[in-house]
């Protein structure tokens, strides 16, 4: 009897309808901010909320209609390239139609359903549009102005629509295709994959051959930048001696540090180049001395 109740809980756990309610329903908006603007503290969003005002050349509303747009991730895979979309790319509906939109958002970010073009004497910039963090549902209602024109839909985070989350409404025969709508028109900028590795090395050889030939500008400019190029000798002359003691030194060096440790032979080397400068420093005062003592004897006056 108890094995039967569990089963029987689990089964009313796991069953269609429970899961079919899987999002959040944001049908009561709470802060109404005046001209259709409704806001909840869940942050859905209404903007253009409109169930009752005729548009400019709307007689009457000729049609009452409810649609459910969803919004998410995997309305995108069927697009190649896209990472989002909605599951509804393109709309028509008679001018002057009661258009109640219920927007179910798929995805656990954030998106929009954000109509443009309206008139905006109506519709604040011009815009109807609802707007959730998902999981969850809002719906709004709006009056479809009359003529025939092609509206845009789309989600305005950040490259949403550029990733695929891009519709059209059209209100009678509409006034033409938008751009770059997943499954309907042509990607505005197609993706080209034709750029293989050996083109890619050909701009970069030519691009070293241009760098090549700009090169010898600078150093035809350079010696004359130079003013002065005669301590060169002394510099190397220095070197040679340097290289002629070190090479004289080296097997009684290499005798001194016979078993001696990294750090004995360094501090024997520092104290062998201390030794050095103070003989450098002895020779040098002791010579400046002897100029100094012809020099006043070359002076006699004094
Ligand atoms: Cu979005």
């Amino acid at each position: 009897m108890l094995k039967f109740l569990s089963v029987g809980a689990l089964v009313l756990l796991f069953s269609e309808p429970m899961m079919a309610q899987e999002y959040e329903d944001h049908n009561a908006m709470l802060m109404d901010h005046g001209e259709g603007h409704l806001m909840d503290m869940a942050g859905g969003m209404v903007m253009g909320q409109n169930a009752d005002k005729l548009p400019g050349g709307c007689d009457s509303i000729s049609e009452t209609k409810e649609i459910t747009v969803h919004a998410g991730h995997k309305y995108a895979e069927k697009f190649p390239g896209r990472m989002y979309a909605f599951d509804i790319q393109e709309f028509n509906f008679k001018p002057c139609t009661k258009l109640t939109v219920n927007f179910i958002n798929d995805d656990h970010i954030r998106h929009q359903w954000m109509m443009h073009g309206l008139p905006k004497y109506l519709y604040p910039k011009g815009m109807f549009h609802l707007e959730i963090s998902g999981p969850a549902k809002i719906s709004g209602t709006l009056i479809l102005p009359p003529g025939d024109k092609t509206y845009l839909v789309h989600c305005d985070i950040a490259q949403h629509m550029e990733k695929g989350m891009k519709a059209q409404l059209k209100v009678g025969k509409g006034d033409g295709d938008l751009p770059s709508i997943p499954g309907v028109t042509a990607y505005t900028l197609p993706d080209d994959y034709k750029a293989t590795l050996p083109e890619l090395n050909a701009v970069a050889e030519k691009a070293a051959v241009l760098a090549a030939t700009a090169a010898p500008a600078p150093t035809r400019i350079a010696p004359a930048a130079k003013p002065v190029q005669k301590e060169e000798p002394v510099f190397s002359g220095i070197t040679v001696i340097g290289l002629a003691i070190g090479l004289l030194l080296a097997p009684f060096l290499v005798k001194k540090f016979k078993g001696m440790s990294v750090s004995e032979a360094v501090a024997y080397i520092f104290d062998l180049l201390r030794a050095l400068i103070e003989l450098v420093v002895n020779l040098l005062s002791a010579l400046i001395k002897r100029i100094s003592s012809t020099k006043s004897k070359m002076l006699p006056g004094k």
